[in-house]
């Protein structure tokens, strides 16, 4: 099987300080954290950033310090988010793009979440993968619900996504697909044969649905943008300790990791 990426979700736009103490804010803060996945063996950091009161933003000026940071001092891919967080308008999502990341993550539909609505209407959609052509930014395709993975294959039609896809299925969401094996073979079906697939599980979620992702030969997202626990009442004292259980998994099943260097090629990210 493939080497296996992992990604880490440091941040978020929904956890806070009060849920746990080990959650960076900063773009300092931020850095720090890339830098300690980095060295427990991840290979892509998806980022967000928080404003001075912690809260959620996609501030140009803000990513642009973080990915300064991280760029300096670790050789991690760096995916921004252009999913924010649910009710902020398009432009403010789309930022981070312009700062032509090597990533960005692009959901291809809307769906509840929790209480809210993350709401990703087509056009919108349509823009941000236009951004992501121009910037040369590679999309990786967020699958909350079933039918945005058609939509997805939609843009490859319109010449707005290419092959090969590179999907992250997104499971158990309140609102969204809920997180069971059969649902993640279900949507598997569904994608080219030429994609890469990557899978997150929300809260108690995350470790199965990971250890799915590694036995099946797809790739993994942890972090606290998922899940702020380590085990049942336990708080994961920090993103690294996720990524170095992730890493002893894989040995186990024989999945050596990727570096970023063999996470590029894996996903066709040319060298700049
Ligand atoms: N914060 C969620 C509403 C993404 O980063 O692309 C959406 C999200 C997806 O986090
Ligand atoms: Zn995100």
């Amino acid at each position: 099987m493939e080497k296996l990426i992992i990604t880490v979700a440091l941040v978020g736009a929904e956890v806070t300080r009060q849920q746990t103490p080990f959650l960076p804010l900063t773009p300092r803060e931020i850095a720090d954290e890339a830098r300690k996945v980095r060295e427990a063996g991840a290979s892509i950091v998806h980022l967000h950033m928080r404003d001075q009161f912690g809260n959620p933003s996609q501030a140009k000026a803000l990513f642009a310090e973080a990915i300064s940071y991280i760029q300096a001092e670790t050789d991690l891919i760096i995916q921004v988010s252009t999913g924010g967080a649910t009710g902020m308008s398009a432009e403010e999502r789309v930022q981070p793009v312009t700062l032509a990341p090597e990533m960005a993550s692009l959901s291809t539909g809307s769906v509840n979440f929790g209480d809210d609505v993350f709401s990703n209407p087509l056009p919108m959609v349509r823009e941000f993968a236009r951004a992501c052509q121009l910037h040369h930014v590679k999309p990786e395709v967020e699958v909350f619900e079933v039918g945005m993975i058609q939509n997805a294959l939609n843009l490859v039609k319109q010449g707005l996504l290419q092959d090969p896809l590179h999907f992250n299925f997104v499971l158990g969401v309140p609102g969204g697909i809920p997180a069971t094996a059969k649902n993640l073979l279900f949507l598997l079906d569904l994608i080219p044969s030429s994609s890469t697939w990557t899978v997150s599980g929300i809260g108690r979620h995350q470790l199965s649905m990971n250890t799915h992702g590694i036995l099946l030969g797809g790739h993994v997202r942890t972090g606290f943008e998922d899940n702020i626990y380590y085990r049942k009442g336990v708080l994961s004292e920090g993103n690294a300790p996720l990524v170095t259980r992730l890493v002893a998994l894989a040995e186990i099943f024989d999945r050596p990791v990727a570096t970023p260097l063999e996470a590029r090629k894996l996903l066709g990210i040319l060298p700049r």
